[in-house]
C-alpha cells in the first residue's frame, strides 16, 4: 500500500542508480560519474525516505548506519567452519606442497590461483536472495561473532548483490583490512583526539570491527576483498576458483587485483616474487602470497587435515617484526655531533636480513618507549628502511632494569652535550673524533666528492694515525703513506689515489654538499650553486642574500652564513681548492625545474576564484615549479579549492590530499614572490 507510486518508484530507481555507481567505484574501479553527482544522488535518497518513511528498506544504500549501539556481540557457529591455512616459508615448502597434491591427484598438470595474502580479518558474509543478511567474523574457525551492524557500514561490502544467478543462499568470505593510509589517517585522528594509537593497521581493523557503536566503525576506513565462498544454496557455482572469484565479483563483491590463475607452481613461486618486490608500493599490508588449487573437483578430492585444506596453503613473506633482547644502548656520534642512541640486539631474523642493531632516534624516543637494557623487544624493518624498537614486550622484563639517561658528555670526546629541542649535540666540533669520521665519510661518499675504495675502515685508519686532519689532506695523501696502512695492497692504494685524483674533477652542488654544512642536502646544494653560480660570492654573501635562494630558509641561511665565516672552513677549502679540486661555471639559470619551490609537486585547481582568473593562478604556481593537472587522483600533491568547489573537493577529502583555499593559495604565492 504505497501512499506515493512516483516516490516509491524515483527510490527504486535512485537505488538502482547508487548500487550500480558503488559497482563501479569500488568493484571494477572505473567511476562513471563525479562524486558531487553520487552526493546529489544519495541527497535526494535521503530526502524522499524521510518524506516517506514507509519507503524505507534495510537494503536501502541510506541504511548502512543502524540504530543504536549494542550491548555485546552475539555468537554465530558457522554452518560449515572456516578454515586455516598451513604455512610454507621456503621455496621448497612451495614444492613439497605440490608434490604431494600431484601424488594424491595422480595428474600431470595442476593450476592453482595465486593471490596476495592480505593482513586483516577474515569475515563471512551471508546473503540471501541477494541480500546481506549477516556478516560474522571467523573467531576460533568454529563459532565467531556477529559483526552485521559494523559491516554493514563498509561502503564497499553490497548490501543488495547485482544481476542475477547467484545461489539463494550464498555465504562470501574474504578479509577485511584497512589500507595504509586509511591507518595513518586514523592515527592522526586519534593523536588529535589524545587517543591512544593503533600498533599497525590489521589492529585498526580489528579494533574498528569490534566497535559496539556502528557509527564508529562507520568512520573508520575499513575494505574488504574476497577471497572464497562457504555454504551455497538454491544455485551453482563454476567448477573452478578462479571462475568463482569472476563470478563474485559480477555479482558486485571486491576481488583484489593481486590475483592470477596460473599454469604451474613455477609460476607460483615467480608470482611470489614479484608480489614480493611491490609489497611496499601496495596500497594495504600483506603478509604471503596464497596458492589455490583451482580445480573444485581437485579440492574435494584432496580434502582436509585438522582444518587445513590440502589444497591451498600460504607461502609467508619473511615477518617485518620480530622480537628479540635488548644486550646494549650505544649512543652513535653523527657528522653534526648529534647523539642517536641504538640499541644493540641479540641477532634475529627480521624482514629478510638479520639485524642486530636498531634506532632508537633520540632521547625522548627512548623515554617515551622506555626501552632499557635487557628488555625483550618488538624490532620492525619493512623494506629498505632502518630496523627500529616498536615497543618492549614489558611481561618480560627482567627485575634489574635501569632507564636510559642520555649521557652529558659526547662518549667520543668527552665535550659536553647540548639539547635543542628533542635532539642531543656532541659540542665538540672539530675536535670530536666521531664527527670528523662522519665528516670524512660524508665527504667521500657517492653524492658528494664520490671517491671510491675509501672506505669506513681506510677513513678511521687515516685519522687515528693522524695521516689527515681534515678534508683537504685527502688530497696530499701519499702512496708509502697508504701502503703501511693494515689491509692496504699497493693495487689497492693505487686505485685509491687514483679515485682521489679523479674527484678533482667535481661540480659546484657536490663540491658543495660534500662540505657537509648542516641543513644542506643534495637538493639545497644544487639551489645555492645555481643562485650564486659561482662559490666566491656564496661564500661572501649575507643571511639576507641566502635567504632569497628558492628552498633556503632562515634555519638553513644561517648554517650557511655561519660555516663560511668560520675561518678554519675557509681555510679547508682554500686548500681543496689549492689541490686542484674544480668544477665547471654554472650559467644562471633558475628555470632548473628541480630547483623551484614547488618542483614535484602536483596541484589541481577547482571552483572559482575572486582575486584572478584560474589561467593566472595556474601560471603563477607553474612558474614556481609545480606541474598543474585537471583531475585529483593519488598523485595530487595539493587541490586549491574556490568556490562552489564540486567532486574534485570531494575526491581529494576522500583521498586525504591537501586543500587550500583561496587565501591560503594568496599566502603561498606571496610566500614564494621574492
Ligand atoms: O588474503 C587472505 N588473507 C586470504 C586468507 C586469502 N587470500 N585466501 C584465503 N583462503 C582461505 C581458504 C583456502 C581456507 C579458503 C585465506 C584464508 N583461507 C584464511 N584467512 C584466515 C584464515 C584462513
Amino acid at each position: 500500500m504505497s501512499a506515493n507510486p512516483k516516490a516509491s518508484e524515483r527510490v527504486d530507481a535512485l537505488r538502482e542508480q547508487i548500487n550500480y555507481h558503488n559497482y563501479r567505484y569500488y568493484v571494477i574501479d572505473d567511476p562513471e560519474i563525479p562524486d558531487v553527482e553520487y552526493d546529489r544522488l544519495m541527497i535526494e535518497l535521503r530526502q524522499l525516505e524521510n518524506d516517506h518513511p514507509k519507503l524505507v528498506i534495510a537494503s536501502s544504500p541510506t541504511q548502512r548506519v543502524g540504530g543504536t549501539p549494542l550491548s555485546a556481540f552475539s555468537q554465530v557457529v558457522h554452518e560449515q567452519p572456516m578454515l586455516s591455512l598451513g604455512n610454507a616459508f621456503s621455496d621448497d615448502d612451495v614444492i613439497s606442497f605440490d608434490r604431494r597434491n600431484h601424488e594424491r591427484l595422480g595428474v600431470d598438470m595442476i593450476e592453482y590461483v595465486a593471490e596476495a595474502k592480505l593482513d586483516g580479518l577474515a569475515i563471512s558474509l551471508l546473503y540471501e536472495n541477494g541480500e546481506l543478511v549477516r556478516a560474522a567474523t571467523r573467531g576460533d574457525g568454529a563459532t565467531g561473532e556477529d559483526v552485521t551492524h559494523n559491516v554493514r557500514t563498509i561502503d564497499s561490502i553490497p548490501l543488495l548483490l547485482r544481476g542475477a544467478g547467484f545461489p539463494k543462499r550464498l555465504e562470501v568470505r574474504g578479509e577485511i583490512f584497512m589500507s595504509k593510509e586509511g591507518f595513518r589517517k586514523l592515527n592522526r585522528a586519534q593523536n588529535d583526539k589524545e587517543e591512544k594509537p593503533f600498533a599497525n593497521p590489521r589492529n585498526a581493523a580489528a579494533g574498528s570491527l569490534r566497535q559496539l557503536d556502528p557509527k564508529i566503525s562507520a568512520q573508520r576506513p575499513l575494505s574488504f576483498y574476497c577471497y572464497s565462498t562457504g555454504i551455497v544454496e538454491g544455485g551453482k557455482l563454476p567448477d573452478g576458483h578462479y571462475q568463482i572469484i569472476l563470478a563474485l565479483k559480477s555479482w558486485g563483491l571486491p576481488v583484489q587485483k593481486e590475483m592470477q590463475l596460473l599454469k604451474d607452481i613455477n609460476a607460483c613461486i615467480d608470482f611470489y616474487q614479484k608480489i614480493l618486490n611491490k609489497r611496499d608500493k601496495l596500497p594495504h599490508d600483506i603478509d604471503g602470497v596464497v596458492y589455490k588449487v583451482n580445480s573444485i573437483s581437485q579440492q574435494k578430492d584432496l580434502g582436509y587435515i585438522s582444518r587445513e585444506p590440502r589444497w591451498a596453503i600460504a607461502h609467508k613473506f619473511p615477518a617485518e617484526e620480530e622480537i628479540t633482547k635488548v644486550i646494549d644502548i650505544d649512543i652513535q656520534v653523527g657528522r653534526t655531533g648529534a647523539l642517536t642512541p641504538v640499541a644493540r640486539l641479540e641477532p634475529v631474523f627480521v624482514g629478510g636480513v638479520t639485524v642486530t642493531n636498531a634506532t632508537l632516534h633520540n632521547e625522548s624516543e627512548v623515554l617515551r618507549k622506555d626501552v632499557r637494557i635487557g628488555d625483550t623487544v618488538i624490532v620492525r624493518r619493512a623494506g629498505d628502511v632502518i630496523p627500529e624498537v616498536v615497543k618492549v614486550v614489558m611481561s618480560q622484563r627482567p627485575k634489574q632494569t635501569n632507564v636510559f639517561v642520555m649521557p652529558d658528555v659526547c662518549p667520543v670526546c668527552q665535550s659536553s652535550v647540548i639539547k635543542e629541542e628533542t635532539i642531543s649535540r656532541c659540542s665538540g666540533g672539530l675536535i670530536c673524533d666521531a664527527q670528523i669520521k662522519e665528516g670524512f665519510k660524508h665527504f667521500v661518499s657517492r653524492q658528494a666528492m664520490d671517491i671510491e675504495g675509501l672506505g669506513e675502515k681506510l677513513i678511521e685508519q687515516l685519522i687515528d694515525r693522524n695521516k689527515v686532519q681534515t678534508i683537504a689532506d685527502l688530497y696530499h695523501l701519499q702512496r708509502d703513506e697508504l701502503i703501511s696502512l693494515e689491509r692496504m695492497a699497493e693495487k689497492s692504494a693505487d686505485n685509491v689515489l687514483a679515485a682521489i685524483e679523479k674527484s678533482k674533477s667535481t661540480t659546484l652542488p657536490r663540491f658543495l654538499f660534500a662540505l657537509g654544512i648542516r641543513e644542506v642536502g643534495v637538493a639545497t646544494a644544487r639551489g645555492l650553486a645555481n643562485y650564486f653560480t659561482n662559490l666566491d660570492s656564496l661564500m661572501d654573501a649575507d643571511s639576507e642574500t641566502l635567504i632569497k635562494v628558492p628552498d633556503v630558509g632562515p634555519i638553513v641561511a644561517k648554517h650557511a652564513y655561519e660555516f663560511f665565516r668560520d675561518v678554519r672552513n675557509r681555510e679547508v677549502i682554500q686548500s681543496l681548492v689549492k689541490s686542484g679540486v674544480h668544477w665547471p661555471d654554472i650559467e644562471a639559470d633558475f628555470q632548473d625545474d628541480d630547483l623551484l619551490p614547488l618542483s614535484g609537486e602536483i596541484y589541481v585547481l577547482t571552483g572559482g576564484l575572486t582575486s584572478m582568473s584560474r589561467d593566472v593562478a595556474k601560471e603563477q604556481l607553474q612558474a614556481l615549479g609545480a606541474k598543474v593537472s585537471g583531475s585529483v587522483s593519488a598523485k595530487t600533491s595539493v587541490v586549491v579549492a574556490g568556490e562552489k568547489a564540486g567532486s574534485k573537493l570531494t575526491k581529494a577529502e576522500k583521498l586525504g590530499i591537501a586543500v587550500l583555499d583561496e587565501s591560503g593559495l594568496i599566502a603561498l604565492l606571496a610566500k614564494h614572490s621574492k
